[in-house]
């Protein structure tokens, strides 16, 4: 990351605040993913580090285990300080906080940690920035979306050349370390979420873990999966039917079903636009499957159209019934409907979009 590309998403995160002077985020054992927005890092764990921004810079605090990897890679100019015990990097600490208004990911930070700072620091309050700063992540730069496209192309292309492992009585299990395999050789840092592989009738179930459920002809092949690049996600759904097209009635009602939510996903991404609200798009989507065939598969998509995706798999607002936020360009949504019927197997098609001056595009 660039030192303006760093700035730039500083001041965007203030612009959200009131009043607020600076901002501290404290990592746990888990990275607050507002740590790698801010310093672009791509490497290393960074257990209990800080990451304090001012107006408009930020100071990182680590240990000494990843000093090196630090100075190395954060941005031009931004000040790195070991948290060792021979430095008293905490009045270093005390001195940016003093008599200022501090806000904090109140969200990320355990309750005890929170105390704990409050009382070494001598903070008499904090403010909750934690909406402001997944406001600020809602719209992504440039260099977000040049990740997040490598990301999805990666998925892409692993969604193709899975079909080459479809046989009969593959697991689910296999099927998903094949094409964790094939994601990895194509450039994945790793899978973004535990990759989803269904099997027939298991593909009515939006969540369901590979098992060790066999493949048999005729059977719907669902594969929800997803890869980081550069600490970016993509998230990426293909539904198949495993074997030879026939006139069966078997493999018409599936057919039907895969091209039903085809168009649903066609209708809502031709709705997408800046000023729209996502609960819109999903409607959208929503509405169609509830009333196409005389309502046959009315009640059978049964979760959000598609959700925020960025740093995290989960990365804000998105298209849900609730989603009362306008659409902005910048935005990176994934939209994914689906049908599940229950005993016989379900659909879901999803594909990445970023919200465009006039529209949307598809990654
Ligand atoms: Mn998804």
């Amino acid at each position: 990351m660039k030192k303006e590309e760093q700035l730039s998403r500083i001041k965007r995160a203030f612009s959200y605040t009131k009043d607020i002077d600076v901002i501290v985020l404290l990592n746990t054992g888990n990275m607050d993913p507002n740590f790698l927005y801010f310093t672009g890092l791509k490497n290393g764990l960074f257990e209990y580090s800080y990451l304090i921004l001012e107006k408009y810079k930020a100071t990182l605090f680590t240990s000494s285990l990843e000093y090196e990897t630090a100075i190395e890679s954060v941005p031009e100019g931004m000040k790195v300080v070991k948290m060792d015990p021979s430095i008293d990097f905490r009045s270093e600490i005390n001195a940016i906080l003093k008599d200022k208004k501090v806000g904090m990911n109140d969200f990320f930070i355990p309750h005890g940690l929170y105390l704990l700072l409050m009382k070494r620091y001598n903070l008499k309050d904090t403010v909750d920035v934690s909406e402001a700063l997944s406001k600020a992540r809602l719209i992504k730069d440039e260099l977000e979306i040049k990740s997040i496209k490598k990301a999805v192309s990666i998925t892409k292309w692993a969604e193709m050349m899975i079909q080459k492992a479809f046989k009969e009585g593959i697991t689910e299990k296999e099927l998903a370390a094949k094409f964790d395999q094939i994601s990895a050789s194509l450039g994945s840092d790793s899978p973004s979420f535990e990759t989803i592989v269904c099997f027939g009738k298991n593909a009515a179930l939006p969540h369901h873990f590979p098992d060790n459920t066999k493949l048999k002809k005729g059977d719907f092949i669902l594969i929800d999966a997803g890869a980081k690049v550069d600490n970016y996600c993509s998230d990426i759904t293909r539904t198949f039917i495993f074997g030879e097209q026939n006139e069966s009635d078997d493999y018409k009602a599936k057919l039907r079903m895969m091209k039903v939510v085809k168009d649903a996903q066609l209708r809502a991404i031709k709705a997408i636009k800046p000023g729209v609200k996502g609960s819109e798009i999903h409607k959208i989507a929503q509405d169609y499957i509830d009333t196409v065939d005389d309502g046959f598969y009315k009640g059978k998509f049964i979760h959000a159209l598609g959700h925020s995706l960025g740093i995290e798999v989960h990365d804000g607002i998105g298209f849900s019934p609730g989603a009362n936020q306008l659409l902005k360009p910048g935005m990176v949504i994934t939209v994914e409907p689906g049908i599940y019927l229950p005993g016989f197997g379900g659909v879901r098609i999803e594909d990445d979009i970023v919200v465009t001056k006039d529209g949307a595009e598809v990654l």
